[in-house]
């Protein structure tokens, strides 16, 4: 993509409506535009960063077998009756109604929905277990909207919903999306540390909170050392082998971990003073196991091997892909701007033409531009005829993982500077050099 042609808002002041450093620098780095109380467009490189997220987020559940659908924002007020929610859900659902005065609501979760469709299309126990994702906007009327993306009212999710015929079943397919998540999150760069929760509005009684330790994090939240040095388990894990699963689950939920609603002060207590971590933190992700509480009110039911009918027992599992964009932020950043994962970067390197205009150096951004692309790197070409200090001052602010710097005294010796941004590393390199240094060789 050449800068010249492409829509980046970059702000030079600090907004001053961002209080944390997420916000300041999506909105500094032109990524997202608010449009309302806790409502935001992403922006091209916004957007790019977004679809990072959300296709590890569907490798990875794809992965532990769950399946993608999409179900609709706007939902009937009839389904949630059923359940017995609508008017337990309070002022933070959206109501609404049509032309035909029907009560409707923009979804603030599935799990009503998806309910529904389970009953209508699965009468066996050999169709289970199954589980359905999708990734679909959600409404909710916040008390407080803050911090940009990070708490919005409008919102993206993942959302995932498990079906089995009894608790043993129910508790594998928990312990799946608990590894999934894990993997998820170390993917995009993330330690993320799986805490005992409280589960709110979903209801259950089996609930993990996935935690990113930040200052600005909105939870109080307490755990053992031991987790920062714990393995993820790696892309090969045997999703088909429940066992394998459960005992990856013990290995992380052995050391204390636990949110301030459900914190223990006895069992804190018994831990090594050197060895507790009390902290802030994000709520990247929540999955919960509530059995037969929508199967029950919802006549959800599967005849099972012995002939008899039964509720299912079901989870829900969440995850939040536009909190997560500023949750990597957080993470990482420096003074200058953001530092993105090569994961989840919206471009894998920026090359930036000091002298636009120049035919030598117009000619080499030209060549490294073609040759890189066609490797399948996706390049941000800065070909604008900004000068050198601002075109580095954008460069650091995007935060993409390589820069290639080309300017008149280094072509004329055949050479082009690289910068890693994590480390700020340089190194001049051959021209001819350059695609098999980031990988990209023929
Ligand atoms: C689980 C999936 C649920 O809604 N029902 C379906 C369950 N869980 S949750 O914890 O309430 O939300 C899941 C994840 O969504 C993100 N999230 C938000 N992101 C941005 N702004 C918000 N206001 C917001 N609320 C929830 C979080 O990542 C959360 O873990």
């Amino acid at each position: 993509m050449r800068l010249s042609r492409y829509f980046l808002p970059i702000l030079k002041e600090n907004p001053r409506e961002a209080e944390i450093i997420s916000h300041r620098l999506m909105l500094r780095a032109g990524m997202i535009r608010q449009q309302g109380q806790g409502s935001f467009t992403m922006l091209p490189l916004g957007k790019r960063v977004l679809d990072k997220v959300c296709r590890i987020i569907r490798e990875e559940q794809d992965r532990a077998g769950a399946l993608e659908i999409l179900m609709p924002t706007i939902q009937s007020a009839e389904l949630w009756r059923e359940s017995g929610r609508y008017d337990a859900y309070g002022k933070e659902m959206l109501r609404i109604k049509d032309r035909q005065e029907r009560e409707l609501l923009y979804g603030p979760t599935n799990e009503e929905m998806v309910t529904e469709i389970f009953r209508s299309y699965v009468k066996s126990y050999k169709d289970l277990p199954l589980n359905l994702y999708h990734i679909q906007w959600k409404f909710r009327d916040e008390v407080r909207p803050r911090f940009g993306v990070m708490r919005g009212r409008e919102f993206l999710m993942k959302d995932a919903y498990s079906f089995d015929l009894n608790y043993e079943g129910a508790k594998a397919a928990y312990y799946r999306m608990f590894v999934s998540y894990l993997r998820t999150f170390t993917r995009m760069g993330l330690k993320a540390i799986p805490m005992r929760a409280d589960t709110g509005p979903i209801g259950g009684d089996l609930s993990h909170e996935f935690i990113i330790l930040a200052e600005t994090g909105e939870s109080q939240v307490f755990c053992h050392k031991d987790f920062l040095d714990l393995t993820v388990p790696g892309e090969n894990v045997d999703f088909g082998n429940d066992s394998e699963i459960a005992d990856i689950v013990t290995h992380w939920t052995t050391p204390y971990a636990a949110t301030d609603e459900m914190h223990d002060e006895a069992a804190w207590g018994q831990i090594a003073e050197g060895d507790r971590l009390s902290a802030r933190g994000i709520e990247v992700g929540h999955i919960f196991h509530f059995g037969e509480k929508y199967s029950k009110p919802m006549n959800a039911k599967v005849q099972g091997p012995d002939g008899k009918e039964h509720f299912v027992s079901m989870g829900s599992y969440g995850i939040g892909p536009t909190r997560l964009i500023a949750a990597i932020i957080e993470a990482s950043h420096d003074d200058n701007g953001i530092i993105w994962p090569e994961s989840v970067a919206p471009f894998d390197i920026g090359l930036i033409n000091m002298k636009a205009g120049d035919a030598q150096c117009d000619r080499v951004c030209d060549d490294l531009y073609a040759a890189l692309t066609a490797a399948g790197k996706d390049v941000l070409y800065d070909d604008t005829d900004q000068r050198p200090g601002g075109k580095f001052a954008t460069a650091d602010l995007i935060g993409l993982p390589w820069q290639l710097i080309v300017g008149p005294r280094g072509v004329a010796a055949g050479e082009i500077e690289l910068k890693n941004r994590r480390t700020g590393e340089r190194e001049t390199l051959p021209v001819a050099a350059v695609a098999k240094r980031l990988g990209a060789a023929a």
